[in-house]
């Protein structure tokens, strides 16, 4: 699953000015020894441009077509988490596009070398070249849509964290909670940390290392308490990572309400996850900083201590989740 070998995607015009300029480069270089004031010369110097235009612009949108991996081939949880990022359907398409231009070029090729070869002056072979270099442009510029569809999807795809078999704590809470700066604070990752909600807005990916060994990280975009049919994409990696990926959860929790949410509506959400998967789940509460000792204590009772009181801010309690995480290691595998 090589997304980088998709090659730059470039525009239609920026494609028709590559197989035109190399059409007539490669056939001065190939054919310099030709006289063109000879009719069969210049019969075949014209063929020749068309031959060349041909390759050029055919092998470009083939390269495309080879080099992206097919979309079925993957595993399922890769072909879930790729059809929540692109469309793969609108890709698809585009996909199709490109290889019906492809063959038109070919069948446009066939078509006017023939007509160059019944043709009988000069004037009437770079007629036929001029002929074919117009609809060659043409079927192009009528896929320029799809090659900017194409470059966005490249884009995407070409940022997507790629997981290794390894054991793996999953990062999940509300929006604004602190959970990008618990995986900053555990790993060599740096992501994008923000005072409003709705910064992460897919999966990140850190290492936690011990020794020689390294534990993945996964950092989410924040839940709200909501059913799954009602979450949008950015939401559902969250679910796929929690259910495909997780071997322990994180749960952050941010009693002080800064992030925005409710204490009831984080409790919502952490029940939600308890419910819905196996893995074990450690509820770390973030922010003490900004908590009185008396609140702190009320909440530890709440969870019967099953709690880590942490402020990732101030780098406290955040040595105790990187203990647990290690032991859960050694327990689980
Ligand atoms: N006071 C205080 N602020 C914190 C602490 N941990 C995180 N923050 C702040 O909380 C805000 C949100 O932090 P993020 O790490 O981006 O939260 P997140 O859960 O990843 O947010 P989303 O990606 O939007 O879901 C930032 O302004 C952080 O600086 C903490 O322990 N104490
Ligand atoms: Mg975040």
């Amino acid at each position: 699953m090589n997304f980088k070998k998709i090659p730059r995607i470039m525009t239609s015009q920026e494609l028709i000015d590559m197989a035109f300029s190399r059409s007539i480069k490669e056939t001065k270089k190939k054919l310099s020894y030709l006289k063109s004031n000879r009719v069969n010369n210049a019969r075949k110097i014209e063929q020749k441009k068309i031959e060349i235009a041909s390759k050029e612009s055919r092998q470009y949108l083939d390269t495309i077509l080879k080099k992206t991996p097919s979309f079925t081939s993957l595993p399922d949880f890769y072909y879930e988490l790729i059809s929540l990022t692109i469309d793969i359907d609108r890709t698809r398409k585009a996909l199709g596009a490109l290889k019906w231009a492809s063959e038109r070029i070919g069948s446009l090729e066939g078509y006017y070398r023939g007509k160059i070869k019944a043709s009988q002056t000069k004037e009437e072979f770079k007629k036929r070249r001029r002929e074919f270099f117009g609809r060659l442009a043409s079927v192009l510029r009528q896929i320029d849509g799809e090659l900017g569809y194409l470059q966005v999807m490249k884009g995407k795809l070409k940022n997507l964290p790629i997981f290794k078999e390894e054991f793996t704590v999953v990062i999940a809470g509300a929006p604004n909670a602190g959970k990008s700066s618990l995986l900053r604070a555990i790993t060599g990752a740096s992501p994008r940390v923000e005072s409003y909600p709705f910064t992460t807005q897919k999966l990140l990916l850190g290492y936690m290392l011990n020794g020689i060994r390294e534990y993945q990280i996964v950092d989410t975009p924040g839940l709200l308490d909501r059913d799954i049919e009602e979450m949008n994409p950015v939401e559902r990696q969250a679910i796929l990572a929690l259910d495909n990926l997780a071997d322990i959860i994180i749960f952050v929790y941010d009693p002080g309400e800064t992030c925005g949410f409710p204490k009831s509506t984080q409790l919502d959400i952490l029940e939600n996850i308890q419910k819905n998967f196996n893995s074990k789940v450690l509820v770390m509460l973030n922010k003490a900083d900004l908590l009185e000792k008396d609140e702190i204590n009320e909440i530890v009772k709440f969870f019967h201590d099953k709690i880590y009181i942490c402020s990732v801010k101030d780098n406290y309690g955040v040595d105790k989740i990187k203990e647990y995480i290690i032991t859960e290691a050694k327990r689980i595998i």
